[in-house]
């Protein structure tokens, strides 16, 4: 039964516009929106922790859909809101709260999409129940359609429904996403189980506890060292420097800064920072104090243990973060996230207390650890001089790439202007030629790549500019590479991939991502590069048109699409065709299903998620053979774009 009274119903309004623009609180209806509702809730308990109060969460994947979070802190308080006249704990899971966070956080979480409350994942639920220990009382509170409350009060108050020990505490939330606002309500395992790891490693001590009934999988995440675990996660494939990451922490004023750091022997650096246990994916502030003190503190051992010479410059930042593998997380109790994605730290405070805590701690690391230290010095020496040696290759590079010679791989396109013109990369040079051939001259360039291209992760700067097929990219595109990079000399404003649909294909255009992602990030965040999807299959059909029989054909993309189309096509399958690679096509066949603008199928390639970006570059790059090529398998299989 509904309970109304006069301020639930503006309370019921204020929910209803949740509804209407879902978007507006959850970021989106998509599969993304739909796992916000779980961090949503998640949150609460991880601040219930932060407060002191609770070190467990369970989650459990229901059998029938739903999902129930379940944390061990004090429980929401169940009396009556002095203001609102209902209990406490309607007030949470009812009331929209403008402007984010409500309640009890000690460190505002007020970025992005973040905080916006449970009573948005209650709007966008058909079922909600909450159950509440406190005091040897188990309370409960179901709301229906929207957020409805239909649990009718007892003088007011929650009804108890069980009994349990007095120190037996703590508030469970269930919720059903509604699917007449969702694309799909179907949760992911996967996608939960990555967010929970990140979980435990932000919140050092915290047991968390997965459960899917459905299939029966079940994992305990829990990490004793945090973010130190973290960096030797990352670094599971790779060839450290030194056993152990270096952890430091401390405060400054009412900033905690926490930093895990370990060099590898790779030609990358990796910093992943978080305020507020927000991965603030463009950095900012924090990055910057970190950047900053480290190459201070390094440059000045160098020159007391006598690395650098009176004479020699000071290294550079880049030289010292050559091989670096770094988590940043700092609290900050008002913390300003810019930026139009909301995912860089804007507070000048942050730099000086990320600089001070650093300088300081690690000072105090490196004067009892000598040899790490001359390790790691070491390593920035080698990046300084092959940075040199870079520098003059790089020169000769430059002067090569004007040769004619260079280009002539390029088919290039007639119009000049970048706006309107693309270039595909095509595997192979009989793919290549017919591309050549069927493309429209003015506006789509082609350039065919022969050999596979280099592994970027594991090259100097001097290799990589030597390679023809880079050399041979770097020269057609116009914008430079590195720190000469300038996107605004772009000749297109597409660069499409193109490969076949195999795994092969797979792997050449993970390396290319690999390569934009390393040395032009830009290209990717600024949303210019793309994956063609040729079709796997042409089924031919006949439809019967007045009388008589016609033959028509369809491209399908995958299997997905050719079993449907085998299970609700009213038309019997004549033909069917399976191409094997791009040079099965004719001229006109990839024109139609490739080329042209009107029917083509491109995926736009983004970087979601940094950690999982590097995750993924670092297993692919690395020598360990069987995780890379199940993961190539897989973005065969299904032509997945984020890198
Ligand atoms: C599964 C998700 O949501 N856990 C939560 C608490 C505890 C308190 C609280 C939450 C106080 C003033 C509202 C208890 N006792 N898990 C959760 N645990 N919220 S949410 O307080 C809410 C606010 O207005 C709590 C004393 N103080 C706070």
């Amino acid at each position: 039964m509904e309970q109304y009274n006069g301020s639930q119903i503006v309370v019921l309004e204020g929910l209803e516009a949740v509804r209407k623009r879902p978007g507006m609180y959850i970021g989106s209806t998509g599969t993304r929106g739909l796992h916000h509702l779980i961090w949503e809730i998640l949150d609460n308990g991880i601040d219930e922790h932060l407060a002191g109060f609770c070190n467990q969460i369970d989650i459990t994947l229901l059998r029938d859909g739903g999902i129930t979070i379940a944390d061990n802190g004090r429980g929401v308080p169940v009396d009556i809101h002095p203001t609102k006249g209902i209990p406490t704990a309607r007030v949470v899971y009812t009331i929209l709260h403008a402007g984010g966070k409500f309640g009890n956080s000690a460190y505002k979480v007020s970025g992005g999409l973040h905080g916006v409350g449970a009573s948005v994942v209650n709007a966008l639920s058909t079922k909600m129940v909450v159950e509440i220990k406190r005091e040897g009382k188990v309370y409960r509170d179901e709301y229906a359609n929207g957020g409805h409350p239909i649990t009718e009060l007892e003088n007011g108050y929650l009804p108890v429904v069980g009994k349990c020990a007095k120190s037996d505490t703590g508030t469970k939330v269930t919720f059903y996403p509604d699917p007449t606002i969702f694309e799909t309500v179907e949760f992911k395992a996967d996608t939960i189980c990555k967010k929970l790891k990140e979980v435990a490693y932000l919140n050092k001590g915290l047991i968390v506890n997965f459960t899917d009934q459905a299939t029966g999988f079940k994992q305990k995440y829990h990490e004793e060292y945090g973010i130190k675990s973290f960096v030797k996660y990352l670094n599971r494939e790779a060839t450290v420097l030194h056993e152990e990451p270096i952890y430091i922490d401390g405060k400054s004023g009412d900033i905690e800064v926490e930093i895990a750091f370990q060099y590898t022997n790779n030609f990358s650096e990796t910093i992943n920072a978080y305020c507020n246990r927000i991965n603030v994916v463009d950095g900012g502030t924090l990055v910057t104090g970190f950047k900053t003190a480290l190459t201070r503190v390094m440059n000045q051992y160098a020159r007391e243990l006598g690395v650098l010479k009176e004479k020699d410059e000071n290294f550079d930042g880049k030289d010292i973060r050559n091989g670096l593998v770094a988590i940043i997380s700092i609290k900050h109790p008002d913390p300003q996230f810019e930026g139009q994605t909301k995912t860089k730290l804007g507070n000048t405070d942050a730099k000086s207390a990320v600089d001070e805590v650093f300088a300081a701690e690690a000072t105090r690391f490196f004067d009892k650890n000598v040899e790490i230290l001359k390790t790691i010095l070491d390593n920035s020496m080698r990046s300084y001089t092959a940075r040199r040696a870079g520098d003059k290759a790089r020169s000769a590079v430059l002067k090569q790439l004007n040769d004619v010679d260079t280009k002539s791989k390029l088919a290039s396109c007639s119009s000049k202007k970048p706006e309107e013109c693309e270039v595909y990369i095509v595997e192979g040079d009989s793919a290549g030629g017919t591309v050549k051939t069927a493309r429209n001259r003015r506006t789509q360039a082609v350039l065919p790549l022969r050999g596979k291209i280099l592994n970027v992760e594991k090259a100097t700067l001097e290799k990589i500019l030597v390679n023809n097929e880079i050399k041979s990219m770097i020269a057609s595109f116009g914008c430079g590479i590195g720190d000469d990079f300038d996107i605004t000399k772009l000749r297109y404003d597409k660069i499409i991939i193109l490969t076949d649909a195999d795994v092969d294909g797979a792997h050449i255009s993970t390396l290319l991502l690999t390569f934009f992602y390393r040395f032009m990030p830009e290209l990717i965040m600024e949303g210019k590069v793309y994956r063609g999807l040729p079709p796997l299959y042409r089924v031919e059909y006949e439809v019967m048109e007045r009388g008589k029989k016609r033959k028509k054909s369809e491209y399908l993309f995958n299997d997905f699409e050719l079993d449907k189309f085998r299970r609700t096509s009213p038309h019997k399958i004549t033909g069917l065709q399976r191409y094997k690679g791009l040079g099965e096509m004719d001229a006109e066949q990839l024109w139609e299903t490739t080329l042209n603008p009107e029917t083509r199928i491109l995926a736009q390639v983004s970087i979601q998620d940094t950690v999982e970006a590097d995750e993924i570059t670092s297993m692919l790059m690395s020598s360990n053979v069987p995780p890379r090529r199940a993961f190539i398998m897989d973005e065969a299989k299904y032509a997945k774009i984020d890198i």
